[in-house]
């Protein structure tokens, strides 16, 4: 069984701690902006690591949008790359926790469609893609039995 290893973000780390540790009764918004956050639960394509990474909730239907935004950084966040390596994940929202398989959106009206749902629900995404050369990557988390 491999070892779950915090994110070094305290913050980030901190929420993973009080969502997961209440069995999603808290720690379910961003800060106090009382939107709602999921997490994801990932594996680290270099040290094999479980990692769990908080992103906002979009929901597609049953689905889940996925942006790495990372507040608009030059660089995609590291779990981009976990998810490429291994689209296998396990997604907490709130109470429930789904067993997901993730893939890239590029497809450019699925993409456009998924993209408004996320601006929708976290509107700061518009101003991350509006601030970095970097395409935010969108990814759509789907049931899988
Ligand atoms: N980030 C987003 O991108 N989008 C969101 O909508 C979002 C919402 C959000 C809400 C609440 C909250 O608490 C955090 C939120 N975040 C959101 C931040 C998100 O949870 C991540 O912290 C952020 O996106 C950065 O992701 P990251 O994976 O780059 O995290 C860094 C800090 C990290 O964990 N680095 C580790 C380290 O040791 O430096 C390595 C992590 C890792 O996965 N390593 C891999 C491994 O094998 O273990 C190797 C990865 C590689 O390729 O090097």
């Amino acid at each position: 069984m491999s070892e779950y290893i915090p994110s070094p973000s305290q913050w980030v780390a901190d929420q993973v701690e009080l969502y997961e540790g209440s069995n999603g009764t808290d720690g379910l918004t961003l800060r106090d902006s009382g939107l709602p956050v999921i997490v994801v639960t990932n594996r680290g394509h270099k040290t094999g690591a479980i990692r769990k990474t908080p992103l906002m909730k979009v929901a597609d239907g049953p689905s889940y949008v996925l942006v790495a935004s990372q507040g608009g950084a030059p660089s995609h966040p590291k779990w981009y790359h976990n998810l490429k390596a291994d689209p296998n994940v396990e997604i907490r929202d709130a109470t429930d926790v789904f067993p997901m398989r993730v893939r890239e959106v590029i497809e450019p009206a699925e993409r456009g469609r998924l993209w408004d749902l996320a601006v929708a629900a976290y509107p700061p995404y518009q101003e991350y893609q509006e601030k970095t050369d970097r395409v935010i990557p969108v990814f759509i988390a789907e049931a899988r039995n």
